[in-house]
């Protein structure tokens, strides 16, 4: 009986360990006239004291989404597809131009300054997080193409 009760404790514990994912000011870059592909940016916190990880993020606007790295690699930069991006516990990880950052390609429609496009993250331990992504000016920055 104690024992019993001492794996239930223990299991109890356990299931106290979470991750805690919180995501703050995602943003979608108005893309350049031209090409069919844009950026989305955002940060994401995890206030919990678990690992998680972003294994992937879907949206009805394009083709394929896909997560990415800038890596330089011999002074040049270039984008590395990533499986997955794990959030360690209390950690904070910034998706933007440089780093990671998620790519929007193969639009299915163009989208402007001032449009709201609905994004789902999905982590391996707390699932689907809904996203309204607001669509921002292009700032000054090289658009790497490949
Ligand atoms: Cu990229």
């Amino acid at each position: 009986m104690r024992k019993l009760l001492n794996t239930l404790l223990f299991l109890l514990a356990l299931s106290f360990a979470s991750p805690k994912i919180v995501v703050k000011h995602p943003w979608i870059m108005e893309p350049p006239p031209g090409p069919n592909t844009t950026m989305m940016g955002m940060t994401v916190l995890n206030e919990g004291d678990q690992a998680d990880k972003l294994i992937e993020v879907k949206t009805d606007i394009a083709k394929r989404v896909e997560i990415h790295k800038t890596v330089i690699e011999n002074g040049v930069a270039k984008m590395v597809h990533q499986r997955y991006v794990k959030i360690p516990p209390r950690s904070k990880i910034e998706f933007k131009h440089h780093g990671y950052h998620i790519m929007i390609i193969g639009l299915k429609k163009r989208v402007k300054v001032g449009d709201k496009v609905k994004v789902r993250l999905v982590f391996e331990k707390s699932g689907e997080r809904e996203l309204e992504v607001p669509v921002i000016k292009m700032q000054k920055m090289h658009m790497h193409e490949r």
